[in-house]
């Protein structure tokens, strides 16, 4: 791929694959299409989930909440999920099976103990950056793919917020999947569709 691309890979954690604290249903069906994806580009990046022990984004954190409901926090209301991605826990570890040693930066995010980070971009506050924006700038990427999981929730945000940081965003829609609770892939995908992120499958590059 040309050098103003970037391949964004969204959290292809052990957690997220079947077995894992947040399985995301088929999550391991997309790994061997990221691995070949990724020799296309230049320029790859991973992001890791990357939750402090009693993160405020895990149900276990707020006695008697279940994971899959909601709270109202500071900054917005907050999905309750299982505990998961903790770091240094094999939970976190990048999945067996992802073979990307040509990966030139990993975005961890998540790791602040009261702010959520669905996106690699800005934490769930929408103030605190990431600095993942100046790193592309500064490497001449113009243009964002992205891959990975969950398409509903991280892949999602990261795109949204490549889009509102002035980047173009493009969605590799068959090497995701989504969790799709309570209508979230609906709402991605018409967001996708009113902030101008592209959809593509990944034969374009084949
Ligand atoms: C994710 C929920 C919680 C994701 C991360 O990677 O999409 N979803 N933490
Ligand atoms: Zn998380």
């Amino acid at each position: 791929m040309r050098a103003d691309a970037a391949l964004l890979i969204v959290d292809p954690q052990n957690d997220f694959m079947p077995g894992g604290a947040l399985a995301v249903p088929h999550g391991d069906e997309i790994i061997p299409a990221i691995n070949r994806l990724a020799l296309r580009f230049d320029k790859v990046i991973l992001t890791q989930d990357w939750h402090s022990p009693g993160h405020i984004s895990f149900a276990s954190s707020h006695p008697g909440k279940l994971p899959f409901s909601t709270i109202d926090l500071p900054y917005g209301t907050q999905v309750l999920w299982p505990d998961h991605c903790v770091q240094g826990t094999r939970g976190a570890d990048f999945a067996e099976r992802l073979s990307v040693p040509q990966a030139q930066a990993v975005i961890r995010k998540g790791f602040h103990a009261h702010t959520d980070s669905y996106s690699a971009f800005l934490e769930a506050d929408r103030k605190t950056h990431t600095g993942l924006a100046g790193l592309l700038r500064e490497r001449g990427v113009s243009t964002v793919y992205l891959c990975g999981l969950a398409l509903d929730f991280c892949v999602a945000w990261s795109a949204l917020d490549a889009r509102a940081a002035g980047f173009e965003a493009i969605v590799i829609e068959d090497a995701c999947r989504a969790i799709d609770t309570n209508g979230s892939l609906d709402q991605a995908q018409r967001a996708f569709a009113s902030a101008g992120v592209q959809r593509v499958t990944s034969d374009v590059f084949s």
